[in-house]
This record gives structure tokens, sequence and C-alpha cells, in this order.
């Protein structure tokens, strides 16, 4: 081994501690309807993640269910940069429609502004089936 490449591989090594990078995290959200129960729910309905997370949402009981973020309550500016980042989205800001064992993953964008995201089911919005994104 030369030392022009142990040089080298010290130098990597003292780059990458320099600059960690946070670990992503992947977060579940279960999609769940149960009418002979009078259940429409997302579970969890308040889900904290940060820019470079990626959500999951699954669509386990009484699908077809989906995702529809919505723009006003969320922060000023995001809604270009959430909708570049929406995979298969069926309008602006909602996934297609996920019928049960569906999953439908997003990753958050680094450059996400940091706030509240509202979203709602849209099959079950008059079930008031809906959760909230905090982007911290
Ligand atoms: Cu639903």
């Amino acid at each position: 081994m030369t030392r022009s490449f142990l040089s080298f591989a010290v130098a990597v090594l003292l780059t990458a501690a320099a600059a960690p990078v946070a670990a992503q995290a992947t977060h579940e959200i279960r999609l769940e309807a149960d009418p002979a129960a009078d259940q429409y729910r997302f579970v969890p309905a308040q889900v904290t993640a940060r820019p470079g997370d990626v959500l999951v949402f699954r669509a386990v009981k009484g699908g077809p269910h989906s995702v529809v973020f919505e723009e006003q309550g969320m922060p000023a500016g995001a809604k270009q940069i959430l909708s570049a980042a929406l995979p298969d989205r069926t309008s602006d800001l909602g996934s297609p429609l996920l019928n049960t064992g569906a999953a439908w993953r997003v990753t958050l964008p680094a450059n996400l502004p940091r706030g509240r995201y509202p979203f709602y089911c849209l099959p079950h919005r008059a079930y008031d089936m809906r959760g909230e994104l905090t982007v911290k």
C-alpha cells in the first residue's frame, strides 16, 4: 500500500467524519376503514418527520383509500416542492387510489419547508378521515 493511497484514505475518512449525514427514517402510516365500527382513520394520524425521511402510506383495511395534502394549512411555497416529490399523483397534491394492500411511498424533499402538512383521504373525506404531517 502506497503512502499516497493512505493519505487519500485518511482524507476520505476525515471528510466523512466532518460531514455526518443524518440517518433517513421510514414512517409507515396505515390507512384503515371499518364501516361496521364507523372508523375511518390514518394510524398514526399525527406523523413527525424530517426532510429526507420516507413516508409509506399503506392501505391495510377497507380500501380504496388515498392521500391528498391540503394546500391550505401548509407552509407558504411548499406546494410546488411537495407536488414534485409525489409519485404517480392524480392531482397537484394527491396520491393514486390505493386498494387494500397497496402502498404509496413518498420521500420528503431536502428543501421541504418546516411546518404542518394536513392531509385527508378523498374516498372517505365525508367520514373525516384525516391526518397531519409535521416536518421539523
Ligand atoms: Cu380512506
